[in-house]
């Protein structure tokens, strides 16, 4: 296979300012007319019409309508090359595609009976031959005919034109779109679907109609997500003066998808995971994602689709700075701090080990074989990272005169990451152009510190020195801007003046390799609050005494560096319990941060999501990420033996909070804090082996309220098999059998505890009527929580987990490449492990790519990992 390169890119020979499509449809066959105006740029070198199409049957092509001479077309591996048109022309393509055998859920496809489409990155060519790339974007009409009893909803972007009867029981409906847009945008859905609608006024007064379409069954569990939709348009308009341009918004959710949701124009297609939701159903940390999902795709409106990419490689352009303004709205919603620390965990736990292995790329790739396999945590969340700094660097008014500039200066244009900089720095009359080399430069950058204070000048002096490790295919790393924010403390535990005009935090900009900072007038040794709210994306190298962290964890007032200190506190801990595991030394914990601990413990009742998250320790792959070997054995005893020592030294004030957070109701962040923190105490409670607490734990199950205390009693639960948690499994599954996402919670929990014989459950599992490897929610529910969330069963040293799942992914890769390449994923890390996993390992990815039939996507992944 082929990679495209960024160097290579090249314009548009051709433009098609105008799309007409029909569909008639039908499962299995569907026809679609294609009418494309195309208009060649004048003085384009390139004269040959290039259109991509995959998976097609030509039926029949015409110029201004006269049918065109085989002489003039060549039909490619790739799809359709048209040689010698007119300047400007009419063409008409007919072709007919096959949405029930569409198991790979990308073009038109069926999701259990409803024709529903996924365009976005290279979907459309299988819906016509077509300019599939993102720079092309045309005005469309669309024609929907179809069976009107089997598929009475017709959608499709923009607004509805017409409707009306046709012969033999059909209809048609027809929609225009007048947005300009790129194909990837384009978006279909046909069926039998009941409508949750609503509606909104614009900032300026406009009425526009909310619709949300799901499966008639589910319409009691739409509103929630119609609130999220409403508070999202407001928001959008109030934080970034940016509001909905069409009569209609559409929201439709389909079982079958291979991620979360889509941002097509004015009909957003979603998992229905991610929009489906009531309180029995679902859990608090359900209706957060949901919310932020909701409000990621709708922001897209602005920055994705009105503003577009020039090509794939600029994909963070629309992804970081949406997964950035959805942060920014979660945290409007919630409590910031708490928002800012579980992205940096998700960043930690997620990019940073992507960012430190073969699958390493910049924030703007240089190149790919497959676009797919590029949705990843550093297209998004280190993406939305660098967004943040550049809000850092810039101050917030600045930074949203910067945006609207951009967003003003390039509406209806497909543009690049480094226009979206200039926009920044034409509006701020910033230099930013080292700081543009974070979208080229890979890997997570290490900041190493050194403090001095010197009495006599009283003057304290901190150096900050940055390297970047190599990663695949960049060996020399340069510096980068990095925004480091900075406050230092005294003794007492009153913050010292450091910045301009006494302020008490400032942001340093590190822009050398080596720089020191200079804080003058003061008068004691400070101690030093270093990257408050995560400044930049980065790891922090120091050797953070005991007190220190004590001392910062009673005094920080950021949120995420009082988080930070609690975390780096239990690492140490961890740490060196795993080298004691390894070493069959006793595990005893410092009595420094059994009291860091009780104090924090404290403050449950003014500060729950905050003393939920410090209470919760650093999870069992960022663990393995901070050794030279991964230890999966060392870890988890290292982990579970705190948790268990914790709660026996803390036992009886845990059941103090845990009574007290009992019967909370409401969705503000007290309640949502409150019963988070009562379910974690529930299990450490479990974890501290107290025969007390599991009879707790059965009676939370038994009278729990909603679906967030039911996860909490089967999580508390999980960590040890026994009877209790037969029982409950048992009673869960009888319970909600019938509902497929519900029942994906028991799925995924089973496969990630972490039980002897693993590999049997899962298999067991995959054996359960509820399961299909034709769905992704299923695949990922319980092969994706195995491999990536049961480390001690999937790294099992019989290597037989790695063989089931090599074969597993390639059965799969058959039915979906895009899902067989995101599970292969779990074999990346595979360096990082002992010499009998790593050679395990690499047999599963030798065995992947011996499949001759293998497909480009899961190629890409399998190649890269092995290296
Ligand atoms: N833009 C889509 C992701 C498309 C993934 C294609 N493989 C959803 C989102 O990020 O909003
Ligand atoms: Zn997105």
């Amino acid at each position: 296979p082929k990679s495209t390169h960024l160097t290579d890119y090249t314009s548009p020979a051709w433009r098609v300012p105008k799309v007409s499509l029909c569909f008639e449809l039908e499962p299995e066959e569907t026809r679609v007319t294609a009418m494309l105006c195309v208009e060649h740029v004048d003085g384009h070198p390139q004269r040959d019409l290039v259109l991509f199409g995959e998976e097609l049957v030509l039926e029949s092509l015409s110029q201004n309508g006269e049918p065109l001479d085989s002489q003039y077309y060549e039909l490619t591996k790739d799809g359709l090359v048209i040689r010698d048109l007119d300047e400007s022309c009419e063409l008409e393509i007919v072709t007919r595609i096959h949405p029930k055998r569409n198991t790979a859920l990308s073009g038109l496809y069926i999701s259990e009976g409803h024709f529903c489409t996924q365009c976005e990155a290279e979907g459309f060519r299988r819906i016509t031959y077509f300019p599939d790339r993102p720079d092309v974007l045309s005005v469309y009409d669309v024609r929907i005919e179809a069976d009107e009893k089997r598929y009475p909803v017709l959608l499709s972007n923009g607004n509805p034109v017409a409707q009306g009867e046709l012969d033999n029981g059909r209809h048609f409906a027809h929609w225009h779109d007048p947005f300009p847009k790129p194909s990837y945008l384009f978006a279909l859905v046909a069926g039998d679907l009941a409508c949750h609608s609503d509606q909104f006024v614009t900032a300026s007064g406009r009425t526009v109609d909310l619709r949300l379409y799901v499966q008639a069954h589910n319409l009691d569990q739409c509103s929630f997500a119609m609130q999220a939709l409403k508070k999202s348009m407001r928001w959008d308009e109030q934080a970034f003066g940016r509001e909905y341009d069409l009569d209609i918004f559409m929201i439709v959710a389909v079982d079958d998808f291979n991620m979360g949701a889509m941002e097509n124009k004015g009909l957003n297609i979603f998992n229905s995971k991610c929009v489906l939701a009531s309180p029995q159903t679902a859990t608090d940390d359900d209706f957060i994602m949901i919310e932020s999902i909701i409000a990621h795709e709708y922001f897209h409106n602005w920055s994705g689709n009105r503003v577009t990419c020039r090509d794939w490689f600029q994909l963070s352009l629309k992804e970081g700075l949406t997964v950035f303004r959805d942060q920014e709205f979660t945290a409007d919603q919630t409590l910031p701090g708490v928002k800012r620390i579980q992205d940096v965990q998700r960043l930690r736990n997620l990019q940073f080990p992507e960012d430190a292995g073969p699958m390493s790329h910049p924030v703007r790739p240089q190149s790919y074989l497959e676009i797919n396999n590029f949705y990843t945590m550093t297209i998004y969340e280190k993406g939305a990272e660098v967004v943040r700094m550049l809000q850092t660097l810039l101050g917030a008014s600045l930074f949203r005169r910067g945006l609207d500039l951009y967003f003003d200066r390039h509406d209806g244009q497909a543009v690049t990451t480094d226009d979206f900089v200039k926009a920044l720095e034409d509006a701020s009359g910033r230099d930013l152009s080292l700081f543009r080399r974070w979208y080229d430069q890979a890997g997570t950058p290490v900041l190493e510190i050194q403090e001095g204070f010197d009495d006599s000048a009283s003057e304290y002096h901190l150096s900050l020195r940055q390297h970047c490790p190599s990663t695949p295919g960049q060996d020399v790393k340069m510096p980068l801007h990095i925004p480091v924010s900075v406050a230092l403390f005294a003794a007492s535990g009153e913050k010292i003046p450091c910045g301009a005009d006494a302020a008490i935090e400032t942001t340093l900009e590190l822009t050398e390799q080596q720089q020191t900072f200079v804080f003058k007038d003061v008068h004691e040794p400070p101690v030093l609050s270093l990257l408050r709210g995560f400044s930049a994306p980065v790891i922090v190298r120091d050797q953070h005494r005991p007190e220190t962290l004590a001392f910062l964890m009673q005094h920080e007032d950021d949120a995420f560096s009082r988080w930070e200190a609690g975390q780096r506190f239990a690492l140490n801990i961890l740490l060196a319990w795993v080298a004691d595991c390894q070493n069959d030394r006793q595990l005893l914990l410092d009595p420094r941060f059994s009291q860091a601990f009780a104090a924090l413990l404290k403050d449950a009742q003014s500060h729950p999501a905050l003393v939920a998250e410090t209470m919760t320790l650093p999870s069992e792959s960022y663990l393995g990420d901070q050794l030279s070997t991964i230890d999966v054995e060392a870890v988890h005893m290292a982990r579970c033996t705190l948790m268990q020592q914790l709660g026996q030294q803390c036992f009886s004030t845990m059941v103090e909070i845990y009574e007290k957070t009992q019967g909370i109701a409401g969705f503000d962040a007290l309640a949502l804090g409150q019963r988070r923190l009562h379910n974690l105490c529930l299990t450490y409670l479990c974890a501290s082996g107290e025969s007390e607490a599991q009879d707790r734990a059965l009676q939370h199950y038994h009278h729990a309220p909603d679906m967030t205390h039911t996860m909490g009693a089967l999580r508390a639960l999980i960590a040890q098999p026994g009877e209790v948690i037969h029982q409950c499994l048992g009673d869960f599954e009888q319970r909600w059998k019938d509902q497929p996402l519900v029942l994906d919670k028991w799925f995924s929990l089973q496969a990630m505890a972490p039980w002897p014989d693993s590999l049997e459950r899962v298999q067991d599992l995959m054996r359960h009527p509820g399961f299909s490897l034709r769905n992704p929610n299923r695949v990922r529910a319980v092969l994706g929580s195995f491999t990536m969330a049961n480390p001690l069963g999937f790294h099992a040293i019989d290597g037989q987990a790695y063989a089931f799942m090599a074969e597993l992914i390639l059965e799969l890769d058959a039915i979906n490449p895009q899902i067989a390449a995101r599970l292969a994923g779990c074999f990346s890390r595979w360096r990082r492990f002992d010499a009998v996993r790593q050679n395990g390992q690499q047999q599963a990815l030798q065995r992947i790519l011996a499949q001759p039939s293998v497909s480009r996507d899961l190629y890409e992944i399998a190649s890269r990992s092995l290296g």
